[in-house]
């Protein structure tokens, strides 16, 4: 068996944002055309009159300022309220490969090796804009990589799901290195016509290197991995291939994120902080020592009460990173943008945590030590 190392990260960021108050202003706008449109039925009670979103809700409940956006245009529009992406040739490169190439090729510049000491590629994200030839197989293509390349999708965990992945090839000697990209068009499937959710997600691509340690220059120690999943219908992605197949349906119904909040609040918290927890005591590892944790963004509010609840105090702001305010939720890219971000102060022998949580519910945690 070989341990395994994380050697390297990567990140793409999309050239366009949009801040909250132009969000809510787009969304604002669409409700005024909606209530207008409809004020003789909404009279009536037979069509619901809608509400208007406010910045200060948004920020209190999520600590969300902004989020980076593969198309801006068509987002604050309120006639269109989705990202405008046109489609492209099967000669072209698609764009979730394209903004997991360029991930990928960040993170292999920062390791200092050529795409050839790679042997597999996972893509591995909440959406996939195809069912096939998978995504990680453009990416292999693209990057020149000899090997084998597969998609799979954990909703926000599928980057930790993907480093276990990976760390588990490096183990039984599948592959001396292994490409883990999570390229995240979050924009593609949130209704912005949803007050509730309409601000939550963002853009974002990150790639990350697991590789054979006795190879490996420098890096992290995959000190352990785990994972967890627990059915839940509190957050779901319904749309599928056989949407057009139910009788009475016309083609695929427009079925988008939905989520109760709430609930997923006040379940994952107490799963994962326990899940962490454990973990570490599993390693050997005393959890309040932890230098940092790099946790997934979503909610600023639950990354508060996991963190007091791991360290056991009130954590700074060095301790658990929050990139959510720029970046929105970007899914399974948002424990690794934190962990790209904020690593460089790290000495060898000093420790942290990478944990994923979301829909499913799955978990998951990798715990690594600067070598
Ligand atoms: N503006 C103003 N007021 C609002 C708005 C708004 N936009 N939205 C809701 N309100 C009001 C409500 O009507 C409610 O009013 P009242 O009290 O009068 O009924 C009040 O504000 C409180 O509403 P909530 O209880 O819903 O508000 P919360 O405090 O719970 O905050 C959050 C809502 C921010 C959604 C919060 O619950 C949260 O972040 N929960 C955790 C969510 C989470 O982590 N989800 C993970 C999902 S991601 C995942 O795993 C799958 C990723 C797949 C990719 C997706 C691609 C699209």
């Amino acid at each position: 068996m070989h341990a395994a190392v994380i050697a390297a990260t990567g990140l793409y960021t999309p050239a366009e944002w949009v801040t909250n108050a132009e969000l809510v202003e787009a969304f604002n706008a669409f409700v005024e055309i909606h209530n207008t449109r409809h004020a003789a039925k909404i009279a009536a009670g037979e069509v619901e009159a809608l509400a208007p979103s406010s910045v200060e809700f948004i920020e209190k409940a999520s600590g969300i300022k902004s989020r980076y956006v593969m198309n801006r245009s068509g987002v604050v529009d309120p006639e269109v309220m989705h990202p405008l992406i046109p489609e492209r040739s099967n000669d072209e490169l698609s764009i979730m490969a394209e903004i997991g190439v360029a991930a990928a090729k960040d993170a292999i510049a920062r390791w200092g090796k050529d795409a050839s000491h790679i042997d597999a590629v996972v893509c591995a994200a909440s959406n996939m804009q195809r069912a096939y030839p998978a995504m990680a197989i453009e990416i292999q293509e693209a990057l020149g990589i000899d090997g084998f390349g597969f998609d799979m999708n954990v909703a926000c965990s599928s980057a930790t799901f993907g480093i276990k992945t990976a760390a588990d090839y490096i183990a039984t000697g599948s592959a001396r290195a292994v490409l883990v990209v999570n390229p995240e068009i979050t924009s593609g499937h949130l209704n912005f016509r949803d007050r509730d959710s309409h601000f939550i997600f963002g853009d974002v691509a990150t790639a990350v290197i697991v590789e054979r340690t006795d190879q490996a220059v420098g890096g992290w120690d995959i000190l352990g991995t785990r994972l967890k999943t627990v059915f839940s219908n509190n957050i779901r992605n319904n749309f599928g291939f056989l949407n057009r197949t139910a009788p009475g349906s016309e083609g695929a119904a427009d079925k988008l994120f939905v989520q109760e909040g709430r609930k997923v609040f006040r379940e994952v918290v107490p799963m994962v902080s326990e899940m962490i927890v454990t973990h570490a005591a599993d390693l050997g590892l005393d959890p309040t020592a932890l230098k940092r944790l790099w946790l997934h963004q979503a909610n600023i509010n639950m990354n508060d009460l996991i963190g007091r609840r791991v360290l056991g105090r009130e954590p700074t702001a060095e301790e658990n990173v929050i990139i959510l305010d720029e970046f929105a939720n970007t899914s399974s890219a948002g424990s690794i943008i934190a962990f790209h971000r904020a690593n460089e102060d790290f000495e060898p022998g000093e420790t942290g945590l990478i944990c994923s949580f979301g829909a499913g519910y799955s978990a998951g945690t990798v715990f690594v030590r600067r070598r």
